[in-house]
């Protein structure tokens, strides 16, 4: 096991970043967001975070409650809230590693959730999980080796450090049987400044770190896709606003599902693109 995660400029080349995510699971694009975009994205989400109290606002479950956590302020629906957003889901770096891995298992991938991340002092470690464990529901998924079914991001919008609560990783866990737990030891921390981005695959052990600090909160912004025959976990369809949609570019629609994969997803027995030009 590495005993820190592989960092690259977002210019290197895919097949730098590809061989680090295949050895390791993990690892940190430095400069993933220009100091624009990082200013632009903070200006939207301080507007919305400013009226939002922490914790899940309509819960489902105790479970999932204690998993999203109770100092922490998450929000999702991103592309219709911030226009620096749509530019982000497009990234050449996360669509091409997108194309890379979860291409082979499917026609095409959908965009699978953006959400807003602020864990504030208090908040102690998620628990560790793969995020691909949404979609494990007893013998109906087969354990063992399979097919990557989501390639990730989260993005730091205010510098992670090790006390306010920098996403911890497991590298090479993305290899592991699914019973195996990590050591301590085992376990790193994401440790980069505001505009890198942790990106890691769906089968990778990873959770938000404890934020042990007075008065220093950790703003990331997750940013995954899931191949196009899963469920997604946000419902896009009721958090992005027809027509806002209507105004985002071909391939923003399809990754927010306006696009059948085969006969999975479709209006009137058809491409659901077509109720954009109602
Ligand atoms: O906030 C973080 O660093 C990670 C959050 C996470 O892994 C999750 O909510 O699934
Ligand atoms: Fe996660």
């Amino acid at each position: 096991m590495p005993a820190s995660l592989a960092r690259y400029p977002a210019s290197a080349p895919l097949d730098h970043l590809a061989d680090a995510l295949d050895a390791d699971g993990a690892l940190i694009v430095e400069g993933f967001l220009a100091p624009e975009r990082l200013a632009a994205l903070n200006a939207d989400f301080d507007r919305i975070v400013a009226g939002l109290a922490p914790g899940v606002r309509h819960p489902t479950m105790a479970a999932m409650e204690e998993f999203y956590g109770a100092t922490t302020v998450r929000f999702d629906g991103l592309p219709a809230k911030s226009a620096a957003f749509v530019e982000v889901m497009q990234s050449p770096v996360l669509t091409g590693l997108a194309d890379r891995y979860l291409l082979p298992h499917c026609l095409d991938y959908l965009f699978n959730t953006g959400q807003f991340i602020e864990i504030r002092p208090g908040e102690t470690a998620q628990r560790l999980h793969r995020d691909e464990d949404a979609w494990r529901f007893g013998p109906l998924v087969a354990e063992g080796p399979r097919a990557q079914l989501e390639v990730e991001a989260m993005v730091a919008l205010s510098d992670f450090t090790a006390a306010n609560g920098a996403t911890q990783v497991v590298p090479g866990s993305h290899l592991w049987p699914a019973d195996r737990e990590p050591e301590p030891a085992e376990i790193l921390q994401a440790e980069m400044p505001a505009g890198s981005a942790l990106v890691y695959l769906g089968s990778t052990i990873h959770g938000g770190g404890a934020n042990r600090t007075m008065a220093d909160a950790r703003r990331g912004m997750f940013v995954g896709y899931v191949v196009g025959w899963l469920r997604t976990e946000e419902n896009m369809f009721l958090t992005v606003p027809l027509d806002r949609v209507r105004g985002f570019p071909k391939r923003v629609q399809e990754l927010l599902g306006y696009k059948a994969h085969r006969a999975i997803g479709v209006v009137d027995v058809g491409d659901p693109g077509a109720v954009l030009d109602r």
